[in-house]
C-alpha cells in the first residue's frame, strides 16, 4: 500500500533508546550484589567471542550520570533499562539489598531530571544463580512466586516514578538458546525441558501482570517479543506452509499466551505427536488469562524468510558470532520448515537480514491479530564501528538503518497501527551476549576491546546528531 502524504508521530510519541543491566553496568560484584546466571555463564570455554564477560562491561554502573547527561543532551525521550534481580535480592529469593535498590533510584531520578521516561524491564535474562542451584530456575514453579516477590519490590518502590514496565525481555531468546541449543545458560539442549521452562515462564509472567493489577499500579506492563516476521521463499505452497510453520512455532506460540492466554492449536497438537507437551496443572489456565498485557513490546531487528523441511530435514545450524559475513549456517525444524535466502535484502556482517519493510508487516500483523498497541522495545544495526582521530564516528549505515526503519514504522502508523514509541538498540555501545565488544550498537561510541578495556571513554557518533533532529522535530526530519 502506498500513501499521498504520512500521518504525522504522535504527540508524546516515546523517541527512545535500550540497554540491559548486564551488558553495560559491570560491578559485577559490587555493593552486595549476587552471581546472576551470566555471570557464571560465561566462564564457561567457548560460550562468548574471544570469552567476554560483563564483570566491567562499559563500566555504567559507575558512569550512569555520565550516560544520562548524554542521553539529556540529546534531547532523548525515553530510556528502556534492566534491573538486575540479583543486586535487589542477591540470592533471588530471600534478603533485600537496599544499594542495590538505590543505584537504581538513583538512575531514576537522574533520568526525571532531566525530563526523560524511565522504562523498566524487570527481567532480561539475567536470574540469580543461587536459585539456578537451589531449584533449576526457570524449571522450577517456585521461581513464580520468587519472580512475583521481586517485582512486587520494584512495584512498590519505583511505582510513583514508572510508568512503563516490560516484564520479561525475549522469553523465546532465553528459553529457546537457555534450553534447545545451549547457547544462553543453562546452556541444557533439551526440548522437553525447553518447553516445560517456558510454560513456567508464561506463568511467571502472568502473575506479575496480574500482581501490577492488584496492587493498581498506575502505567502500562507488556512483555518484549522478538518478534522476526516470517516470509516464504516463493509461492510455492509447500514454502508458504513452511511460512505459515514458522509464524506459529516462533511467534505465536508465544505472543497468543501473552494476548489470549493459550497456545496455537497446530503446535500443541504437534508437541502432543512429539511427547513435547508442557505439564498443565489446574489453575493454570486461570491465571494464564490474567496476564493480557497493556501493549505487546517488539523487538525488531530482522524477518526470516523460509521454506519446507523435509522430516530428515536440517536442525539447528551454525551461528555467525564472529561477524565473518557469511558463516551462519542454514537452521529449521525437520518436518517442519528451515531458513531460506531472501535474494531481495541486504545483510549485516553477523548475517542478519535488513528489511525495514518487515517491520511494517511485522506491525500490522501485531496490530490485527491482538488489537493491542504496540511498545517497539529495540531495534538497530549491530556493525563494526572505526573512531577517527578527531574523536568521531562516521556510522551513516547506522544513520541509514535507522531512517529506513523509522519511515517504515510512519506506514505503519498510517496504515492504522497503534505505536506508543520506539527505543533503538541501543544507547552506548554495550557488551553483545554472544558477540563481544565489536558488534557496536550504540548512538554513542565506547572505547573499549574484547580484551582490552582501555579508558572506556565516551564519543558522540553522527548517529547521535541525526537522532536528536529526529526527536526535536517529532519525526518530520528524518
Ligand atoms: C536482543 C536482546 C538484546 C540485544 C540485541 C542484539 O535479542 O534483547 O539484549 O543483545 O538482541 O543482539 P546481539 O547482542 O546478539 O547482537
Amino acid at each position: 500500500m502506498y500513501h499521498e502524504k504520512l500521518d504525522k508521530f504522535p504527540e508524546g510519541f516515546l523517541w527512545g533508546s535500550a540497554s540491559a543491566a548486564y551488558q553495560i553496568e559491570g560491578a559485577a560484584a559490587e555493593d552486595g550484589k549476587g552471581e546472576s546466571v551470566w555471570d557464571r555463564f560465561v566462564k564457561i570455554p567457548g560460550k562468548t567471542f574471544k570469552g567476554t564477560t560483563g564483570e566491567v562491561a562499559v563500566d555504567h554502573y559507575h558512569r550512569y550520570k555520565e550516560d544520562v547527561a548524554l542521553m539529556a543532551e540529546q534531547g532523548l525521550k525515553a530510556y528502556r533499562f534492566s534491573i538486575a534481580w540479583s543486586r535487589i535480592i542477591p540470592d533471588g529469593d530471600g534478603e533485600i539489598n537496599e544499594k542495590g535498590l538505590q543505584f537504581y533510584d538513583d538512575l531514576i531520578d537522574e533520568l526525571l531530571k532531566y525530563g526523560i521516561e524511565p522504562l523498566v524491564t524487570l527481567y532480561h535474562w539475567d536470574i540469580p544463580q543461587a536459585l539456578q542451584d537451589k531449584y533449576g530456575g526457570w524449571e522450577s514453579r517456585q521461581v513464580i512466586e520468587d519472580f512475583t516477590r521481586y517485582s512486587e519490590i520494584l512495584f512498590k518502590r519505583y511505582g510513583s516514578k514508572v510508568k512503563y514496565w516490560v516484564s520479561l525481555n525475549e522469553q523465546n531468546i532465553f528459553i529457546s538458546l537457555g534450553y534447545k541449543i545451549a547457547a544462553h545458560p543453562p546452556n541444557v539442549t533439551d526440548e522437553k525441558r525447553m518447553y516445560e521452562a517456558n510454560h513456567i515462564a508464561n506463568l511467571a509472567n502472568a502473575s506479575v501482570i496480574k500482581k501490577f493489577r492488584d496492587l493498581n499500579m498506575e502505567g502500562m506492563i507488556g512483555p518484549s517479543f522478538a518478534y522476526g516476521p516470517s516470509y516464504a521463499k516463493d509461492s510455492h505452497p509447500l514454502n508458504q506452509l513452511a511460512a505459515e510453520n514458522n509464524e506459529a512455532f516462533n511467534s505465536h506460540w508465544w505472543m497468543d499466551m501473552y494476548a489470549f492466554g493459550k497456545y496455537p492449536t497446530t503446535v500443541w497438537n504437534y508437541l502432543e505427536k512429539h511427547n513435547l507437551t508442557p505439564t498443565v496443572e489446574p489453575g493454570d489456565d486461570e491465571l494464564l488469562k490474567h496476564g493480557k498485557p497493556d501493549f505487546m513490546g517488539v523487538n525488531y531487528y530482522q524477518t526470516a524468510t523460509v521454506e519446507h523441511n523435509p522430516l530428515d530435514g536440517v536442525a539447528q545450524g551454525k551461528i555467525n558470532t564472529t561477524g565473518k559475513k557469511g558463516t551462519s549456517e542454514a537452521s529449521g525444524l525437520p518436518g517442519v520448515y528451515k531458513s531460506a535466502e531472501n535474494p531481495f535484502v541486504e545483510k549485516t556482517d553477523w548475517d542478519w537480514a535488513i528489511d525495514p519493510m518487515g517491520l511494517r508487516i511485522g506491525l500490522r500483523r501485531i496490530a490485527s491479530r491482538y488489537n493491542l498497541p504496540i511498545l517497539i522495545t529495540e531495534n538497530g544495526l549491530g556493525a563494526y564501528d572505526s573512531l577517527e582521530d578527531d574523536g568521531s564516528i562516521h556510522d551513516d549505515y547506522r544513520i541509514d538503518f535507522l531512517r529506513n526503519h523509522v519511515k517504515a514504522i510512519q506506514e505503519a502508523i498510517t496504515d492504522g497501527v497503534e505505536v506508543l514509541g520506539y527505543c533503538t538498540w541501543s544507547y552506548t555501545d554495550l557488551l553483545s551476549w554472544m558477540n563481544g565488544y565489536q558488534k557496536r550498537y550504540g548512538f554513542v561510541y565506547v572505547d573499549r576491546e574484547e580484551l582490552d578495556e582501555k579508558e572506556l571513554k565516551r564519543y558522540k557518533k553522527d548517529s547521535y546528531f541525526w537522532y536528536k533532529k529526529v526527536m526535536e522535530t517529532n519525526g518530520e526530519e528524518l
